[in-house]
């Protein structure tokens, strides 16, 4: 009789065992990712320890990714992602790129080829040191190829340190076949925490005599690191100073959205009197945010690299201060242990702003009127799935003008209530939304998931609908917004280049019959009226389920047709 295996040996378990050891220490239950024979020995370790960790089979590893990005905004910790060399870790890298830009602790495991087999380009042979960073403008944090089983406990302790600390991000650790199948003896080591750095007295002494100088002061919160505590010590100081809170772009969740002092959001879409509340603020105070592209309005609400309001800037990350600002005081440190600070900062009695806090609130919510759109009206839809999804759902979307309207329209509840539950891409990137719900309808059961596509957008990474199906996904609504068309593309097209459509349009199949063949039930939708029952009966169904929206190419954003694009660019070409 053969006895179990892998066989007990004096010299330890197989390196592919204590990897999965030293995850479950670091107290990962779930990873994801797709198999490759690269890397069977931890795939054991996975069979050996099924009762304290689980592995999802995706379907496509830009899916695997992703479902561990959205695993990483969620927790707080590491998303875990396993994937195969060469074509795999290709495959992965949309993941890898978009945890970077949105500053989401990732570890990316890579099969690799043999240590005897290397720099042959052997089968599926790529450098990942060389593929995938590191820098700051690069894809991943930290990228090393672990050599030695033995010191494999030090890599993965390594990696989630990495991964979380200062701005947290990716790391990728590459895995030689031949090391995973080596026994060793090597202790799993104990749970990383990152290490928490505090904000100076001296800064906060000097952010407090920012503050009493200034007549229009304006928050932007926003970046990755905030948790319950964070979240409810960063309202209580902008309660005590009465000052308007805006979140950064695809991070409105970092402030409750039904708060009266919440102004809205400062992203793709801005409310257009926002953004001019942004220029006419005499005191930006960023906290947490990271300030790129999207959040600073293309570097011109804030201008780049000398902005004429006094800028204030606390991150995490040392490398994030002065990158393009130079802001009048910056402060290195974790948003939690900063929030906690700012809280006990003494206000006076009386603040010269209420009015202008008063009025930025107002203009958000004078945001949410608009005309009624026949047949079917996007706000509304928006609307009737707010008021009805119960208030932990987490809303997920990818990229595309589809999710303007989610942006605009729903109020994402603050992180001191039920978590984070907003999971979008700050880096833009298309078929997200999908694998995003469906990682958080695995990790978190009790909550219900929405997700908002574009009918571009789900076909990227739609296969993951298997993945769903197949591992029990419930509470699980795919809302996708068929317009047949590249939309956002579309629209960029009819301002540059009016009346010529050029590689945009998109030839759909029925969407509700793809999803009934994955399993899913499945309800197409024409009319406005059509969605608060269609809604409805997807939150009870039990099994995911896809809304088939149909809106016309021609509806372009919240604010705009595409025909009044393109009129507008032929008048300006006279
Ligand atoms: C992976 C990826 N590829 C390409 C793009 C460029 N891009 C941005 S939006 C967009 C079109 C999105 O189309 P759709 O999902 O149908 O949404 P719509 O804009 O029509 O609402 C494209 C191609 C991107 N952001 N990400």
């Amino acid at each position: 009789m053969p006895g179990p295996y892998p066989p007990a040996t004096l010299r330890g378990r197989l390196a592919g065992h204590a990897l999965v050891e030293a995850l479950i220490a670091q107290g990962v239950d779930t990873a994801f990712g797709v198999p490759g024979e690269s890397y069977l020995a931890v795939l054991d370790g996975f069979h050996e320890h099924r009762e304290r960790i689980r592995f999802i089979a995706c379907r496509q590893e830009g899916g695997a990714a992703f479902m561990a990005e959205a695993q990483g905004k969620l927790t707080g910790r590491p998303g875990i992602c396993f994937v195969t060399r060469g074509p795999g870790a290709t495959n992965a890298a949309i993941g890898v790129h978009t945890a970077f830009q949105d500053s989401t602790p990732l570890v990316l495991f890579v099969g690799q080829v043999a240590g005897d087999q290397r720099d042959r380009e052997a089968f599926q042979e790529i450098d990942y040191r060389q593929m995938f960073g590191p820098g700051t403008l690069g894809l991943a944090k930290w990228v090393a190829e672990v050599q030695s089983a033995d010191r494999l406990p030090e890599y993965v302790a390594r990696a989630f340190r990495t991964a979380l600390q200062g701005r947290p991000g990716p790391v990728v650790l590459a895995l030689p076949e031949d090391m995973l199948t080596t026994p060793t003896t090597a202790p799993v080591l104990p749970r990383v925490e990152p290490v928490q750095a505090w904000p100076a007295p001296g800064a906060l002494r000097e952010l407090r005599q920012r503050l009493l100088a200034a007549r229009q002061p304006l928050l932007i919160v926003g970046g990755s690191g905030w948790d319950a505590e964070g979240a409810l010590a960063l309202q209580r100081f902008a309660e005590n100073w009465q000052l308007p809170v805006a979140c950064g772009f695809r991070f409105q969740d970092s402030f409750d959205n039904r708060h009266p002092l919440y102004a809205g959001d400062v992203g793709i879409g801005i409310n257009p009197k926002l953004a001019q509340r942004v220029r006419d603020a005499d005191l930006v105070l960023a906290l947490g945010v990271r300030l790129g592209e999207m959040t600073t309005g293309g570097y011109t609400l804030l201008q780049a690299p000398r902005p004429a309001q006094t800028l204030v800037h606390l991150h995490a990350g040392a490398e994030e201060l002065g990158r393009v600002y130079a802001a009048d005081l910056m402060l290195q440190a974790a948003v939690g242990c900063a929030a906690r600070s700012l809280e006990a900062l003494a206000a006076p009695v009386a603040l010269p702003w209420g009015a202008w806090t008063a009025a930025a609130h107002a203009d958000y919510e004078a945001n949410f009127d608009t005309n009624a759109v026949e047949p079917l009206d996007m706000a509304e839809v928006v609307k009737t799935v707010s008021r009805l999804a119960p208030e932990d759902t987490v809303f997920t979307n990818g990229a595309g003008n589809f999710s303007g309207w989610l942006h605009r329209f729903h109020r994402y509840a603050g992180m001191q209530h039920h978590g984070r539950s907003q999971l979008a891409p700050t880096s833009g990137a298309m078929g997200y939304g999908l694998p995003a719900a469906v990682a958080a309808a695995l990790l978190q059961p009790w909550r219900t998931v929405v997700n908002f596509a574009g009918d571009g957008d789900l076909l990227m990474t739609g296969q993951e609908m298997a993945t769903a199906t197949g591992y029990g996904a419930r509470r699980l609504v795919s809302i996708v917004v068929d317009n047949g068309s590249y939309g956002t593309i579309r629209m960029h097209q009819e301002r540059e280049y009016p009346g010529r459509v050029s590689g945009s349009e998109l030839f759909n199949p029925d969407f509700a019959a793809l999803a009934r063949a994955y399993g899913w039930q499945a309800e197409r939708v024409e009319h406005t009226a059509q969605v608060e029952p269609a809604f409805a009966n997807a939150l009870v169904a039990g099994v995911p389920t896809l809304l088939h929206l149909k809106l016309a190419t021609e509806i372009s954003t919240s604010r705009s047709t595409l025909s009044s694009i393109r009129d507008a660019a032929l008048r300006r070409r006279g």
